[in-house]
């Protein structure tokens, strides 16, 4: 070795180390010595402050939940941070039994202001909500407790959710708001038919969310889209149980921002108490818009009510049906939907008085009633679709 190579050498070494240092330096275990969390005990101050160093990183970071089960009492994760970074949880985060319990009454795990978050590993938030289905009365009772949301993404962009389940959420399983190119990609809701209020994934105010390839099972709506929901795509997802997918309910609140340009495509629901919806309340206070939404290519299994737009929603008599709804619905197709109903009425397209729907296609449905309450029939009123394809019991066939 001649002198100069000597001389390099140790240089070379010495490089080879900072780098992979630095590597290194991007990961955060939560299970580390650094951070100190444990399998079967509570890993809310690890995980918090693992977050706090990822997050102030200038270079992109992982923090790393390894397989196992913990317990956590929820954390609001709040950035901006530094540089994209990654959760990578394999492992199952346990909320506690007791909604008391938790560190904030309406949010377990939260996500905010965060750019470039992906949240992967194939690990489950199981938000143990069997005893808070029992007591939640909120759908009845409009000054109820707050009940805890499994994950809430708040003004969070350009992310990717994929590979996680949200487990038995004591409330809805996701609520999205404010956010903007964000992708839910084999992304899996499990929770019984019977669990009060746990909608899968629920979004508003949010521009470019993509739901795919993903699972979703639960007691309420499989996706429920609300006020100020642009450019939504859900491809490729199977829902059952629960509520079906749903836009709304709208038209109950001041200042509602139009929903527009909502894709659902190539979907199966099966087994749920509807299938696609549209469902507004009437004597809204303010005016809102429903426009450019498109349902395709959807198989129903054991679907009630399959194809449904209600602009009469009053549930629990909560309002006066006499006054029609002040949101207005248009351009909305529906296209090459087969499959079977649980209810007789498998077409119910009823719409505002006051605002007829305009634009509403239905083309290649074929539905079979599975009960025995007659004939399968349709229902349509304040609206004149085009229809093409459809047979003559499902087509609007009583009609005012
Ligand atoms: C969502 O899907 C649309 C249409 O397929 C695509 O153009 C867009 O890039 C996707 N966005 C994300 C965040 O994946
Ligand atoms: C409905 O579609 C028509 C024709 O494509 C378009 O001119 C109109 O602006 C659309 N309406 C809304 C509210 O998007
Ligand atoms: C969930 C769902 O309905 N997936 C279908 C999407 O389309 C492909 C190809 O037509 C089918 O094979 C899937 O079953």
């Amino acid at each position: 070795m001649d002198l100069k190579l000597k001389s390099i050498l140790p240089m070379f070494v010495f490089l080879l180390l900072v780098s992979t240092s630095n590597a290194k330096s991007s990961i955060y275990d939560v299970t580390s010595a650094t951070y100190g969390g444990k399998a079967n005990s509570d890993i809310s101050r690890p995980f918090s402050k693992a977050w706090t160093d990822a997050c102030a990183s200038t270079l992109a970071s992982k923090i790393v939940v390894p397989r196992g089960t913990y317990k956590f009492v929820g954390a609001t994760f709040k950035g901006p941070c530094k540089a994209p970074i990654e959760i990578q949880l394999q492992g199952t985060l346990q909320a506690p039994v007791d909604g008391s319990k938790l560190s904030k009454a309406d949010t377990w795990v939260g996500f905010e202001r965060i750019d470039g978050l992906t949240l992967s590993g194939g690990g489950t938030f199981d938000g143990q909500g069997a005893t808070a289905w029992k007591q939640n009365d909120c759908n009845k009772n409009k000054n109820c407790k707050s009940i805890a949301i499994n994950l809430r993404f708040n003004f969070v962009t350009n992310s990717i959710i994929r590979d996680i389940t949200t487990k038995d959420s004591k409330n809805f399983h996701v609520n999205v708001l404010g956010c903007n190119n964000v992708a839910f990609q084999h992304f899996t809701v499990s929770a019984p038919k019977e669990s009060m209020n746990t909608d899968g994934i629920h979004i508003g105010r949010s521009t470019g969310i993509n739901i795919t390839d993903s699972i979703i099972g639960t007691g309420d709506d499989c996706i429920s889209i609300g006020d100020g929901t642009k450019q939504l795509h859900v491809t490729k997802v199977t829902c059952g149980p629960g509520h079906g997918i749903s836009i709304g309910s709208l038209g109950r609140y001041q200042n509602e921002e139009p929903v527009s340009g909502i894709f659902i495509k190539n979907c199966t629901i099966k087994n749920t108490d509807n299938g696609v919806r549209i469902k507004t309340w009437p004597a809204s206070p303010s005016n809102g818009v429903v426009s450019d939404v498109h349902f395709e290519d959807i198989i129903m299994d054991n679907v009630g009510n399959p194809v449904i737009i209600d602009q009469e929603y009053c549930p629990w008599n909560q309002c006066t049906l006499k006054v029609p709804s002040k949101v207005k619905i248009s351009n909305v197709s529906f296209k090459n939907i087969k499959g079977s109903s649980s209810s007789p009425v498998g077409i119910k397209i009823v719409c505002s008085g006051g605002l007829p729907c305009e634009n509403v296609q239905l083309s290649d449905i074929d539905l079979t009633y599975t009960g025995n309450k007659g004939p399968i029939t349709s229902q349509c009123k304040h609206v004149k679709p085009t229809i093409n394809n459809v047979a003559r019991a499902l087509a609007c066939a009583t009609s005012s």
